[in-house]
């Protein structure tokens, strides 16, 4: 155990390469506090050197919340200089969650507010539950989302419909989400989980460093213009040709089997 409210599970046999990073922290609706901010460090750190972990799913198991946002009565307590150095431990953490090599997936069932919606944006895809709850509630309380909201919100859904989720701070629920394009899939309540597993597992049965290079593909390729974006997936395309895992993939096919790669 990382800290008293993450925990880290490495899921094993046929499901081995998913991890679940699982946030429990009940008695304050999973906010993310000084401890829960070292352990989800932490818990990424780890899965970053890990080479055997393929997929990470974050959940939460306190019931009908997956992050009530930064802890605002320990924040109440911190002066403007902790704030400062809070915040920024929040954004890094927030950056490495995305940057991590392999995808992520966020399993939102009931809150995710402020700093929680945040971290569900660092997430490469969400699945929500049908009683979902997503806002950035931040200029309600006189400031900006100052975890990347203002940033990854609008490169998701756009920046007119981000416009009004920050303006008005509105929470909207799992169906909305998904309308959007801020969630994958709405589900009916309590069976996000289960859905975000059934994702990792497909995700778990391709070539490894073929979904760690779509992933720097897409990430990186976005932030660029189309001429440099296409040499990336060039670049990326590359790095996967004298892959061993690619001469298995087209053997599997010609003798119509299953293939299983090493990663390598
Ligand atoms: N921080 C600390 N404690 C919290 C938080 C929180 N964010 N949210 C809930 N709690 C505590 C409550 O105070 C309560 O404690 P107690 O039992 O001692 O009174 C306990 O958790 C249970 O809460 P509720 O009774 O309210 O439980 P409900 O099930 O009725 O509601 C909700 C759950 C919907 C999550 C509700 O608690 C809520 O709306 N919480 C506030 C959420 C919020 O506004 N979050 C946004 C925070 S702002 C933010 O995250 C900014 C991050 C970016 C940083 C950059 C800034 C520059």
């Amino acid at each position: 155990s990382l800290s008293q409210s993450v925990k880290l599970h490495r899921l094993s046999d046929c499901d081995s390469g998913i991890v679940e990073v699982n946030l429990d922290r009940p008695e304050a609706k999973n906010a993310i506090g000084n401890d829960m901010l070292r352990g989800l460090r932490r818990a990424f750190e780890d899965i970053g050197q890990d080479s055997s972990a393929r997929v990470v799913m974050i959940s939460s198991s306190v019931p009908k919340v997956f992050c009530a946002g930064a802890d605002l009565k320990e924040r109440k307590k911190m002066t403007a200089s902790e704030v400062h150095s809070y915040v920024n431990y929040l954004r890094s953490t927030f950056s490495l969650i995305e940057e991590l090599q392999i995808p992520t997936i966020a399993v939102i069932e009931g809150a995710a507010l402020g700093g929680g919606l945040e971290m569900a944006l660092s997430c490469d895809l969400r699945i929500c539950g049908e009683n979902a709850l997503l806002a950035l509630p931040e200029t309600g309380l006189a400031i900006i989302p100052g975890a990347g909201g203002t940033q990854r919100l609008p490169r998701l859904v756009g920046k007119s419909i981000a416009k009004e989720l920050i303006f008005t701070g509105r929470r909207i629920g799992g169906k909305d989400a998904m309308t959007i394009g801020l969630a994958n899939y709405c589900v009916p309540c309590g069976e996000a989980q289960p859905k975000a597993l059934e994702i990792a597992r497909e995700i778990n049965q391709k070539g490894p460093i073929a979904i760690r290079m779509a992933k720097r593909a897409i990430n990186e390729g976005i932030e660029r213009d189309m001429v440099s974006a296409l040499d990336l997936e060039e670049e990326c395309y590359e790095r996967l040709l004298d892959t061993k895992d690619r001469l298995e993939g087209l053997a599997a096919f010609a003798e119509k089997r299953k293939p299983t790669y090493t990663g390598e």
